[in-house]
């Protein structure tokens, strides 16, 4: 195996010299790429240590300290740095490398787009632009003059402001760019390429005019205004919400094709994956318009939370992105249902932040250890670190917790700091203790309470007993006790009691006691998921019944109707035979009969998912969970046949609308096809819905059910869809998605076939993540099937993957480290594949990080 040595947040030092200004001139050529990078350095404290910069997959061209040209032995340089010696206190510094962008197929540091180049820097790409101190707390000043061909490259841009440009000889031309806030190196970016560009501007509330320019793909303007509309809202919403304004005079947004993620917050000049962007009404979903909004935003928000205060080293990530993902969360809610977003958030942690804390890569959302950090872009960094702000922001109330984001900017704007500075402004500005609350910054895994209570009718009193538990994870962590914050509502079936409250779990054991309850009450446990913990409590399905009716709070009532679910489903894994009783349907007619939105109808009515139930069940057996969901589908699915039916042709219209009512009908509508996909007749009726629909949720919603269920029609929806849609990548990338979901045996062999369809490139992320990915984590069944055909398919494009895009690899790798969730069996054909990845010669840190934790 390849060596590479991790590195730990104990080790954390601050640098030895400062970059206070960087000056770069670009020479955009395909192969050859010229960076000159002109630094102002200065030593910290006084030192006669040696100054090693980062760089990596670069030619040095030459290197000058002042106006002295170094020779060869004048420095040091190896495969990631180049060491200085004997340097005065301050002074200039030029390097010259020369580049290859398009041999760049990693995606990271400067690479081409297809006719776009583009950078993208975070975590430590700008080691493959130029030498430099490449780490967060080093904070310059920036010019970038960029220079390219004038016909190709009509655009050049980078951060900050345009100061400057002109025309050169040979066609060529340049523009310089000045960005006068100090950053960290990962926010450098430079875009050079030719695009439709969509203008508007936006009046801050002091009044000032800021230019919005959004660069997309020739043709592409129509689809671009969705995603403009979403920054304005964004920038309203932080004024309004934290007082914060955009500071720069421009904020562009390029789309490019090629991306490793969602986006970029770049300062001044996010690049975005077009996947973030582009939407329109045909060709985007109700899911995508809401995702273009909520990426949008969290890149804006970036610009306080991550810019401005950004992190002094990568342990730090959630101080930037559990802050923002929770400001994009709040956003989003505030822009639509509050609950029906709440579930969205909280379906993501329940299925796959507690996998991964159950899996071998478990660490804290500030991680401890880190061989790649490119791996620590994690559910555990983002979504955890999210709802670790939301429990600050729960104990603290509303008021308190806008003052600590307040005193947070008044005492660290222009630095790079940690999580720690983050807390003491929240616990200062509010008077609150919040050092047993930091645990939950430095402790792995999902924590467990176990609840119990006791009635006594004589003295009317209620008791909660809620005890902590905190299972081990692979890190091997101590645990602690964590301070807990537990929403709890108390709900009788006479629908009387108005008692409840926050309650602050803080020791392994804890008793509540509630007087005046005069009838035993049923507890809402964990209301809007107060907490990111697994909950045992033992409710009777009657209990159940009660809480989805009663419960005030409409996340608890959604809550109710998942256990509900959850126990039959884990029930069915052992006993497929189990009779299902009628109160199960009953429950779900009253949802359907509610005067509830229909979004949350929808969301009522949607079973647990595949990765939702393993997360909570042990030693997995893959079959019978897919088996036992489906028996669980069907049986609601007879019960309510002709309520669906109903349903379904209610809310089937001609017109197309996109506000809240219409994406909350198609919603309902879609979950009702879902289940009448399973009875007689759905064929007919998923052909009908495919050839009717006027937009994209509803036409994709008709071929995944035939997809999932194997209809008849499968493969004639699928031509025509791919007929209508070719050339269309983003939409295309859905069809290979919806090919890798089919629910057959065969579907390996069709998934095979497709590597090599003409519009098939494993070098696009978007691509790759549509077929691989979606195959891998999406089709439970056949990728977990028992002959190890989905294992080994998965193996040998991972073996491609490694060498063209690491990034993308170790993503996809997730469903296959993640094996002791499953049965013995399945986990020993998982771990052969895991073997021979680990045995290739080429691999990379980034794989060989979780292979290594896997195979441990
Ligand atoms: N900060 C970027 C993610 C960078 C990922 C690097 N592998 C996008 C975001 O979270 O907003
Ligand atoms: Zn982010």
């Amino acid at each position: 195996m390849t060596e590479f040595s991790p590195r730990y947040l104990k080790d954390y030092q601050v640098p030895d010299y400062k970059i206070t200004t960087v000056n770069l001139t670009i020479e955009l050529d395909d192969t050859k790429t010229v960076v000159t990078n002109v630094m102002e350095v200065s030593k910290v404290g006084v030192h006669q240590r040696a100054l090693t910069l980062d760089g990596e997959h670069m030619q040095l061209m030459s290197v000058m300290v002042n106006k002295d040209k170094l020779t060869a032995s004048q420095y040091q340089l190896n495969e990631s740095t180049l060491t200085i010696a004997d340097l005065p206190e301050q002074f200039t510094l030029t390097i010259t490398t020369q580049i290859n962008p398009v041999a760049n197929t990693a995606l990271e540091g400067l690479y081409k787009s297809a006719d776009v180049y583009c950078t993208q820097c975070e975590a430590e790409g700008f080691r493959r632009i130029t030498y430099f101190l490449d780490r967060p707390d080093v904070m310059a000043v920036y010019t970038t003059k960029i220079i390219a061909d004038k016909t190709s490259f009509p655009f050049l841009l980078a951060n900050g402001n345009k100061v400057e440009q002109g025309d050169l000889s040979n066609n060529m031309h340049f523009v310089t760019w000045h960005d006068p806030f100090p950053k960290p190196c990962y926010l450098f970016a430079l875009v050079a390429g030719d695009f439709d560009l969509l203008e508007d501007s936006f009046t801050t509330k002091s009044g000032r005019v800021v230019k919005l320019e959004l660069f997309v793909d020739k043709g592409n303007l129509s689809r671009s205004e969705h995603a403009m509309v979403s920054l304005k809202k964004s920038m309203l919403w932080d004024e309004q919400q934290f007082n914060l304004e955009y500071d720069l005079d421009i904020y562009m947004i390029v789309a490019v094709d090629f991306f490793n993620m969602g986006a970029m917050e770049n300062k001044g000049l996010n690049v975005f994956n077009s996947k973030f962007v582009l939407a329109d009404d045909l060709s985007a979903t109700d899911d995508d318009f809401f995702n273009v909004e909520a990426v949008i935003a969290h890149e804006y928000f970036h610009n306080w939370t991550g810019n401005r205060v950004t992190c002094r080293d990568w342990f730090q990530l959630s101080l930037k992105e559990g802050l923002t993902v929770f400001r994009d969360q709040q956003f989003s809610a505030d822009m639509h249902s509050s609950t029906v977003t709440r579930i969205k958030n909280v379906k993501i942690v329940r299925a796959q932040q507690f996998a991964e804390d159950a899996g071998p890569m478990a660490h804290p959302i500030r991680p401890e250890k880190v061989m790649e950090m490119n791996n620590f872009y994690t559910l555990t960094v983002y979504e955890k670190g999210s709802e670790v702000i939301r429990m600050m922001h729960t104990i603290l109330g509303d008021d308190a917790f806008k003052a600590g984001i307040k005193l947070y900017f008044e005492r660290h704007d222009g630095q790079a700091v940690t999580c720690d500075d983050f807390v003491a402004a929240m616990s200062d500005a509010s008077n609150t203790d919040l050092s047993q609350f930091k645990y939950w910054y430095s402790q792995s895994g999902t924590p467990e309470l176990s609840v119990s209570d006791e009635y006594d009718a004589k003295s009317n009193t209620y008791q909660l007993t809620i005890e902590q538990n905190h299972p081990e994870t692979h890190d091997k962590q101590e645990k602690h006790n964590l301070h807990i914050p537990i929403n709890v509502e108390l709900i009788t079936s006479d629908n009387n009691l108005n008692q409840g409250g926050l309650l602050h779990s803080k020791q392994k054991t804890q008793t509540w006691t509630f007087e005046n309850v005069f009838t035993k009450p049923v507890p809402a446990l964990l209301g809007n998921f107060s907490a990111p913990v697994k909950l045992n409590y033992q409710y009777n399905d009657q209990d159940l019944n009660v809480l989805m009716v009663n419960a005030s709070d409409e996340f608890n009532r959604w809550d109710a109707g998942q256990k509900l679910f959850a126990g039959y489903i884990k029930q069915l894994v052992n006993n497929a035979e189990l009779e299902l009783p009628m109160q199960i349907a009953e429950a779900l007619a009253q949802v359907l009969n509610s005067d509830a939105d229909n979004a949350f109808k929808a969301e009522q009515l949607v079973l647990p998912s595949f990765d939702e139930m393993a997360a909570a069940i042990d030693e997995v057996n893959p079959g019978a969970l897919v088996r036992a969901i489906s028996i669980l589908k069907r049986f609601i699915a007879e019960q309510l046949q002709s309520k669906f039916i109903a349903t379904y042709q209610s809310l089937c219209t001609n017109e197309f609308a996109k506000d809240g009512a219409a994406i909350g009908n198609r919603a309902l509508k879609n979950v009702c096809l879902d289940y009448l996909a399973l009875l007689d007749g759905a064929n007919e009726l998923v052909l009908n819905q495919f050839n009717q629909a006027n937009n994209m949720t509803d036409q994709l919603a008709a071929i995944k059910t035939a997809a999932l269920n194997d209809l008849i029609c499968f493969e004639d929806v699928m031509v025509e869809f791919a007929r209508q849609w070719q050339g269309n990548t983003l939409v295309m990338d859905k069809w290979f998605s919806i090919n890798a979901m089919h629910n057959n045996e065969n579907v390996v062999q069709r998934i095979t076939g497709l590597l090599t369809h003409p519009e098939f490139s494993i070098d696009n992320p978007n691509r790759a993540r549509a077929l691989i990915g979606a195959f891998a984590f999406y089709n439970s069944h056949y990728f977990h099937n028992k002959d190890a055909s989905g294992y080994k398919f998965l193996f040998e494009q991972l073996t491609k993957l490694n060498a063209i895009n690491p990034q993308v690899a170790s993503r996809l790798i997730t469903p296959l480290i993640q094996f002791k969730s499953f049965d013995n069996n399945h986990q020993q054909l998982m771990k052969v594949e895991l073997e021979k990845l680990s045995q290739l010669d080429n691999l990379s840190r980034d794989l060989l990080e979780k292979l290594t934790a896997a195979l441990q």
